[in-house]
């Protein structure tokens, strides 16, 4: 008998225990992290479920308004948007909150205000939930510099300001994928149990991957170091096998992939979008954290995803993201334009 194996069975490493385990680290902590983490855990949990649920409750279809951002608003957005707002102001330890489904930042009213500001898009990828396509939630936190006079710069600071970041996905299995700052650790939802497992310690990006992933149907309106970019993904001149292309449109699942499996995730500038499509505060920047925790890179085509100082809540960003050494191609193609190469 594997008795190793079966302790690894029967000692679960619940992500409320990872936590508790990390916070022990520093004797000063309040505990203020793991209440609120808590909360973000409560609320994946409701969007798994209903996500789960979705085809039989007939909660999909249009909830008949746009967001902010001019979409249409599925049924399970305005349900996971409100969950997670709720669930975020009730622990008491929140006192900004962005979401991608909200036009304003949402200040916590004082009586239960706390010291940490969320990012947050509630259900990423929700154009895809009518084919059951896995879809996600992406979350960044951030410390208020001030709790008595919280403002919105406490939000527009550069990525590289977050504590932690992370997302949940619901796909075939729900899987939360969580840094703090030390590495980055993966946890799957056992539905008995209702408890998120460790499953994916410490994840490591491969320094090098196989696949390359993006919208293709933009490519005539792309800039010259993306498309001799992917030209060589496809048509390598070194000798090397060409890449893979595969593409979800669904930035949780695709980023989710290119974590584990290696390789690059691109959501370039093109001539219709200068700014790119996905949002800095809630898509950029929280993946662009997890895949530097991870050991890759992530770069807008000018510089460090984390470097860039967002001027409203709702910007956007071209961004390239993933393993290292696919990310430094990516990088030189963009170095060589500026030199006029
Ligand atoms: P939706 O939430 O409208 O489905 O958009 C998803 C998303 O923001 C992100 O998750 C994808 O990576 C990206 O857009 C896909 O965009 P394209 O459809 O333009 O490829």
């Amino acid at each position: 008998m594997d008795h190793e194996a079966d302790a690894y069975r029967t000692d679960l490493m619940t992500i409320t225990r990872f936590v508790l385990n990390e916070q022990s680290k520093y004797p000063e902590s309040r505990g203020d992290f793991s209440i609120l983490l808590s909360h973000i855990v409560l609320g994946c949990k409701f969007v798994c479920t209903a996500v789960n649920k979705a085809g039989l409750a007939k909660l999909i279809g249009l909830a008949g308004e746009t967001n902010v951002q001019g979409e249409e608003q599925k049924k399970l957005d305005v349900l996971s948007n409100e969950v997670f707002v709720k669930a975020l102001v009730s622990s008491g330890r929140t006192c900004i909150l962005v979401s991608e489904e909200d036009e304003e930042a949402n200040f916590v009213e004082h009586s239960k205000r706390g010291r940490y500001c969320v990012v947050f898009d509630p259900l990423d990828g929700s154009s895809n939930i009518d084919c059951g396509v896995s879809i996600g939630t992406i979350f960044g936190i951030y410390m208020v510099k001030d709790d008595h006079d919280p403002t919105l710069d406490d939000v527009l600071q550069p990525g590289k300001h977050m504590l932690a970041a992370g997302y949940c996905m619901y796909g075939s299995s729900c899987t939360l994928v969580l840094s703090t700052g030390e590495g980055v650790n993966g946890f799957t939802l056992d539905p008995s149990l209702g408890e998120f497992i460790l499953t994916h310690p410490d994840i490591k990006i491969p320094k090098k991957g196989k696949i390359y992933s993006v919208n293709e149907g933009n490519a005539k309106n792309w800039d010259a170091p993306t498309a001799k970019y992917v030209e060589k993904c496809k048509f390598p001149k070194d000798g090397s096998s060409p890449k893979s292309l595969r593409y979800i449109g669904s930035m949780v699942a695709d980023v989710h992939r290119t974590l584990l499996y290696g390789g690059i995730f691109l959501y370039p500038a093109d001539k219709k979008s200068p700014n790119g499509k996905l949002r800095v505060l809630y898509e950029v920047f929280p993946m662009s954290f997890l895949m530097e925790q991870a050991g890759g890179q992530a770069f807008t085509g000018k510089q460090r995803a984390l470097e860039l100082i967002p001027e409203k809540i709702h910007d956007r960003s071209p961004i390239f993201l993933g393993s290292y050494d696919d990310v430094e191609e990516i990088k030189a193609l963009y170095a060589a334009e500026v030199k006029g190469e």
